[in-house]
């Protein structure tokens, strides 16, 4: 069996986190073979997130992997904690919200099962069974809190693909899965959610190719506890042209 490790970076969740665990915990991976390994770190959290996560942990003996900082240090501080933590063969991030659906894992490491595959991104702009998901996206109840983060995503997307010769649709996505041997021999330096376009890239200057596999997203609304906001878009756009010339 292989081990897929599942590293959930968790800042002020507690309305989400238990309900997230219980539907990473619920998929089956055994029909690809993998195991799961699944990592929670609380940031620094100041609401009653890291309590969830203890008592979660408490009934569902040692079914998940906890730990925390005493201080909030930011998503890409503790995507970087998880990652040293991680002993599967792939890793994947996933958020402690629910704009994801953790069923769709099968679908992300399906590609793995290709040698040649390094690194697998989980794209909401692509077809899942004859749907348009631009449309779909763009006429969700969330419109108009969303469509800021879609034209940034877009922005990103082109960039990206412009300065890294790359072909993706979907930079800013949250399922971004790796082989894990090359994930840990990046030297990421990120603390906040520069760790998408830092990651991103790190391994298209390698060389490595990002194969991307349609998913579903259901956004959330900033009353509903995103944090992402607008500066977090220009930082991305800065940190994909400096690791263009740095490492
Ligand atoms: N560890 C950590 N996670 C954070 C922080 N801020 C946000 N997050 C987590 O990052 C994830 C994504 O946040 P969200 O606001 O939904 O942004 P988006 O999904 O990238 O649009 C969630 O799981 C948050 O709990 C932080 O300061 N530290
Ligand atoms: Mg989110």
């Amino acid at each position: 069996m292989a081990i897929l490790s599942i590293i959930i970076p968790a800042y002020n969740e507690e309305q989400f986190i238990e309900e997230l665990l219980q539907r990473v915990i619920a998929v089956d991976l055994h029909s690809l073979f993998y195991e799961k390994e699944i990592i929670v770190i609380d940031d620094g959290s100041t609401d009653h997130t890291a309590k969830k996560i203890r008592a979660f942990q408490q009934k569902h003996k040692s079914a998940i992997h906890f730990f925390f900082h005493s201080v909030n240090k930011g998503k890409g501080t503790a995507i970087r904690t998880g990652i040293a933590k991680a002993t599967g063969n792939i890793i994947l991030i996933q958020d402690a919200d629910l704009e994801y659906d953790p069923q769709e894992y099968l679908r992300i490491l399906a590609p793995f099962s290709d040698p040649a595959v390094s690194v697998v991104y989980g794209t909401r702009y692509l077809s899942v069974q004859d749907v348009d998901k631009k449309s779909l996206v763009l006429s969700r109840k969330y419109k108009k809190s969303y469509l800021l983060a879609y034209f940034a995503g877009r922005i990103l997307t082109w960039t990206t693909n412009f300065i890294y010769g790359a072909h993706i649709t979907d930079e800013a996505t949250c399922y971004k899965a790796f082989r894990a041997s090359i994930l840990k021999s990046l030297p990421l330096h990120c603390t906040g959610f520069e760790f998408c376009p830092e990651v991103t890239a790190k391994v298209l200057k390698r060389g490595y190719k990002i194969v991307e596999v349609p998913i579903s997203y259901d956004p959330r609304t900033y009353d509903e506890g995103k944090k992402i906001n607008y500066k977090d878009g220009f930082e991305a756009l800065w940190i994909l042209l400096k690791y263009r010339f740095m490492d």
